[in-house]
């Protein structure tokens, strides 16, 4: 009994601690990262966002797909990075654009979307 009485004594010590010790532990949560700076959004009113993007020679640039899915298809030429296939939702993808070029790119899934990532 003595033992029992003991324990939980013990206990509502460490929960009152724990419970001070938390609230003067908390501080403001950090910041979100900020967005990458070269993104393309191929976004759910079937468009891409920015239609058109001008980057410098071997910067990186991520599509970003909502929850409608997209893809990515690179005009045929040299210094194209290699396309975004099949269908992409609820995720980023990210290419390399290596050479200097107009890079003209469409939306298999969706015609009518156009892009041109322009890179100087
Ligand atoms: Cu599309």
């Amino acid at each position: 009994m003595f033992t029992l009485k003991t324990r939980l004594a013990f206990v509502t010590l460490a929960g009152a601690l724990l419970g001070c010790g938390g609230d003067y532990g908390s501080t403001a949560p950090p910041p979100p990262p900020p967005p990458p700076a070269q993104t393309v959004a191929a976004t759910d009113a079937i468009v891409f966002t920015p239609a058109t993007l001008t980057v410098a020679t071997g910067e990186t640039v991520t599509f970003t797909f909502g929850s409608i899915a997209h893809n990515v298809f690179f005009a045929a030429q040299s210094g194209a990075p290699a396309d975004i296939s099949d269908n992409n939702a609820n995720v980023s993808v990210a290419r390399a654009f290596a050479a200097p070029g107009n890079y003209a790119y469409t939306c298999h899934i969706h015609p009518s979307m156009h892009g041109t990532v322009v890179v100087q």
